[in-house]
């Protein structure tokens, strides 16, 4: 049976490969993003291959998650796949000199987009007693490093949503977990550095950092697990990383 899966954070990184990864395996697809123009190119890049829909919304706005779920068509409705991707860190920063809109924008986006998103979901889930949930967490969500205080704090809290999710939604058989992540190279740093693109990019010089190809492989094996299987929690690294402070860089 063909599926519907809802993917936050469609329009670059990790997102977008997962999308292009649903594809391929005839998984119909609501792509979700701020960037108009990026979401239409991806629209017409795998329409050949599945079912489309965009919606265009900012995670942060309740009003503007709300509106543009409440208005999928009825073929894009029921929502059996959920990827709880869309997240950013803003800043590096220790605690006493960071930024009170990057922290914001941290915990509005990573934390409270994601359980808006969820809430406008999960009830009809909950209804048709099936569904999956994804949530993407990250390494900075297992453990704390410098001058990451609020971006880990955030993805901590997803770490424990995800927990509080997979205990609620156990009684309708509803599968939830997390992939969480540690260095894969996107739009990422870019965003946390504020598009300073030389410092972005010496965050992945003298190692082979992961590629959101890596990370939509993983989600497809997980959402493709037999029914019976659920991938709870899973921390994936490049090899070159032991943790988040640790990297054999060879530069
Ligand atoms: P990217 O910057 O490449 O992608 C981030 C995505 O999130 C974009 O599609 C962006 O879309 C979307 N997004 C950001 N802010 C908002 C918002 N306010 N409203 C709606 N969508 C938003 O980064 P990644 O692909 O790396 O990040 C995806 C997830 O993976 C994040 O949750 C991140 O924390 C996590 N992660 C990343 C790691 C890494 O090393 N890259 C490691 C571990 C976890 P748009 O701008 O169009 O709205
Ligand atoms: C992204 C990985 O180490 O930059 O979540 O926090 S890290």
């Amino acid at each position: 049976m063909v599926k519907n899966a809802l993917i936050t954070g469609a329009t670059s990184g990790i997102g977008k490969s997962t999308a292009e990864l649903f594809a391929e395996h005839n998984i119909n697809l609501i792509l979700c993003g701020r960037r108009q123009e990026r979401l239409q190119d991806l629209q017409e890049q795998l329409s050949s291959k599945t079912k489309v829909h965009t919606l265009n919304f900012d995670i942060r706005s309740k009003g503007e998650v709300f509106n543009a779920i409440n208005s999928l068509p009825t073929e894009f409705s029921n929502i059996d796949i959920l990827v709880n991707n869309a997240g950013n860190a803003h800043g590096l920063d220790a605690i006493d000199t960071g930024n009170i809109d990057d922290w914001d924008a941290m915990m509005d986006i990573n934390v409270k987009g994601l359980l808006y998103v969820s809430k406008a979901v999960i009830p009809k889930m909950v209804n048709q007693k099936s569904g999956h949930v994804i949530n993407i967490g990250s390494t900075a969500g297992k453990e704390v490093y410098p001058n990451g205080n609020v971006y880990c704090a955030s993805k901590h809290a997803v770490d424990a949503i995800n927990k509080g999710m997979r205990i609620d939604l156990n009684q309708y058989g509803i599968r939830v977990g997390a992939i969480n992540p540690g260095l894969v190279e996107t739009e990422f740093s870019n965003v946390r550095f504020k598009g300073d693109s030389k410092r972005a990019d010496d965050v992945y010089k003298g190692f082979e950092p992961l590629k959101p190809e890596d990370i939509a492989d993983i989600i497809y094996f997980a959402i493709s697990r037999p029914y019976h299987v659920n991938i709870a929690d899973l921390v994936v690294m490049p090899t070159a990383q032991a943790s988040s402070t640790i990297v054999n860089k060879k530069l």
